[in-house]
């Protein structure tokens, strides 16, 4: 392949040549001293229109990973994102963890404080630079990337930089982490030779073997009651097909449990809720589609013989210390490609007359389940304070096909009805809170004429550095709707204690130390102070009028907007 010749003047000159030419279209950044050179270089090229990742500053690094997280769950593109050496790479580790365990590819990067004390451009020239380096800035994140490297010349830039795209993007997919040192960046160069595309290798997609393909179908089809249970295998939109497909061919409900993606349309007559339990006693064989955890197995479980089938593109989660669920097939590799191939087995062996039955009573199940969560909505409309179905309810009614609603914990999910592929995110298995505020802002740079929609807890909204946030949204011009489920305190944190200590000390004496949140700011000011339009909704025949206003603001004031919702206070 001919090379391509780029004028540069320095390695971080290069680095954001090769960047730009790679596809990389964002380079979220929380800088730091050992940014210099790469700031240089960034303002040469934008004076001088040569083609650069675009520049975002984020001030606070929880948000800055949650950005690239939300642009790429949403685009499947990995974006760059760049803190301050090691304490900048402390404050964005959770949202690694998120991204590494929502199979987010991301390069991830930190300056490397400067080697030398002195003798190169960028030796140490500030008190912190000794203080600031550590014996193995890699080992900080190591855990939760696929690859670490710290780049240590010039003429391996590309390698290093493809190898790390490459890596990240391979399945399944997450983040890698280079740390760049400031004398490797900002050494003086002129010419830049590279490849004009990628030559590391991309493994190409994979699917199980014919024969095991076979075996699984053979299990399903022997089954009375067949049971489909996914968690996130919508991570790829062009999979809820497939899933449609094995679901039709089968006639089996299809139960989203603890789903982080819109993984079938759930106005499906097969869709079966977000509650598997309910089917355990009857399942006679579950296939388990991209889900870490299935069920709980202290808790509601299949029964011993039910045959098990699991697809993933990794069906051990190898990445995980501790999983025990068993399996009589797994079917590795794309699950798009399995579950078609899955369907079509199963399609040349099945009953027509069994399917259509099974679809029967599927169908009836669906509607009563649909009737349950609507007199449940219903119910709490006349509460006062809030009750969080309520205001599920709410949100789920102004949601439209151009909505993406991203949720950080409070969203009842049997109060939405999303059919859309990649319009519904939650947060990540690894539940690094914090993620929700910027996944949205990531969300809409990805997808600007959707609206956004990030449904937070009062917790989850604090953990998110709501002040970067918000500044982020005005500054970049990214207008989403933040909805606060406000029941100030952290809920989840109170029902481990009840679940934990059932009638103990806590729930008995009424006082839950370590969980409550009063008393609890004035969240819309936080907003307004970014130049945003925010309301407090304290009355639940208040809110679907509030919702309307602030949508209002966001499509067409084209600005931010919050509504704090106050909401019952859990015991
Ligand atoms: C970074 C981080 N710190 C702490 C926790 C533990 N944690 C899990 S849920 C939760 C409370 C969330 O509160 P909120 O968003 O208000 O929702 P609620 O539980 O009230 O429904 C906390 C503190 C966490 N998951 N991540």
């Amino acid at each position: 392949m001919t090379t391509k010749r780029a004028t540069v003047e320095s390695t971080a000159d290069a680095y954001l040549e090769l960047l730009a030419a790679r596809g990389v279209e964002y380079f979220f950044a929380n800088a730091g001293t050992d940014f210099a050179p790469l700031i240089e270089a960034f303002a040469k090229r934008e004076a001088t229109g040569q083609p650069v990742p675009k520049p975002l500053t984020v001030p606070h690094e929880v948000p800055a990973v949650a950005m690239a997280h939300g642009f790429t769950m949403v685009t499947g593109r990995p974006q760059a994102v760049m803190v301050h050496v090691i304490v900048g790479a402390a404050n964005a580790i959770g949202g690694i963890m998120n991204a590494a365990r929502s199979n987010v590819p991301m390069l991830f990067s930190a300056g490397r404080n400067p080697i030398t004390e002195q003798g190169f451009a960028g030796s140490r020239d500030r008190p912190i630079h000794w203080a600031q380096e550590s014996f193995d800035q890699g080992g900080l994140a190591r855990e939760f990337v696929k690859w670490d490297y710290e780049l240590r010349n010039f003429s391996q830039l590309e390698t290093i930089v493809d190898r790390a795209l490459a890596v990240a993007q391979a399945e399944p997919a997450g983040p890698v982490y280079l740390t760049l040192p400031r004398e490797v960046l900002g050494e003086r160069q002129e010419t830049f030779d590279y490849a004009p595309a990628s030559r590391a290798p991309r493994p190409a997609e994979t699917v199980a073997s014919r024969a095991s393909v076979a075996k699984a179908a053979q299990m399903l089809v022997a089954a009375s009651h067949p049971l489909i249970i996914t968690k996130a295998v919508g991570r790829d939109p062009v999979a809820i097909p497939a899933m449609v497909a094995l679901a039709e061919a089968l006639g089996a409900p299809v139960v989203e449990q603890f789903h982080t993606h819109l993984n079938f349309p759930q106005d499906h007559p097969l869709h079966a809720g977000f509650d598997a339990s309910p089917h355990f006693g009857r399942a006679d064989a579950i296939v388990i589609v991209e889900s870490d955890v299935p069920w709980f197995p202290s808790g509601s479980h299949p029964r011993p013989e039910t045959k098990i089938i699991h697809v993933a593109h990794d069906p051990l989660f190898a990445r995980y210390p501790v999983r025990g669920f068993e399996a009589d097939v797994a079917l590795g590799g794309q699950p798009r490609l399995t579950l078609h191939a899955l369907a079509d087995a199963v399609r040349g062996l099945v009953d027509p007359a069994v399917v259509a039955e099974r679809r029967t009573r599927a169908e009836a199940e669906h509607r009563q389940l649909r009737e349950e969560w609507a007199t449940r909505a219903r119910k709490a409309s006349g509460e006062h304070p809030m009750d969080m179905a309520w205001v599920s309810k709410c949100v789920g009614d102004v949601v439209d096909d151009a909505t993406i609603l991203v949720n950080e914990y409070d969203f009842d999910a049997t109060q939405g009805q999303f059919t859309v592929p990649g319009s519904y995110f939650a947060g990540s298995p690894a539940g690094g809170l914090g993620w929700g505020l910027g996944a949205a802002l990531g969300a809409k740079l990805a997808a600007p004429d959707k609206t956004v929609i990030a449904c937070v807890g009062d917790g989850a909204y604090m953990f998110g550095a709501p002040t970067a946030a918000h500044w982020a949204s005005r500054a970049h011009a990214l207008p989403t709707l933040t909805v606060i489920f406000n029941n100030s305190a952290w809920n989840a944190v109170k029902r481990a204690v009840h679940s934990f200590a059932k009638g103990g000390w806590a729930a008995r004496s009424g006082a839950m130390p370590l969980s409550d949140l009063d008393p609890a700011p004035d969240y819309e000011l936080v907003c307004r102070a970014s130049g945003g339009w925010a309301e407090k909704v304290e009355k639940a025949d208040a809110l679907p009028d509030a919702l309307q206003r602030a949508l209002k603001v966001v499509r067409e004031e084209r600005r931010q907007a919050l509504l704090n919702v106050i909401c019952k206070r859990p015991a």
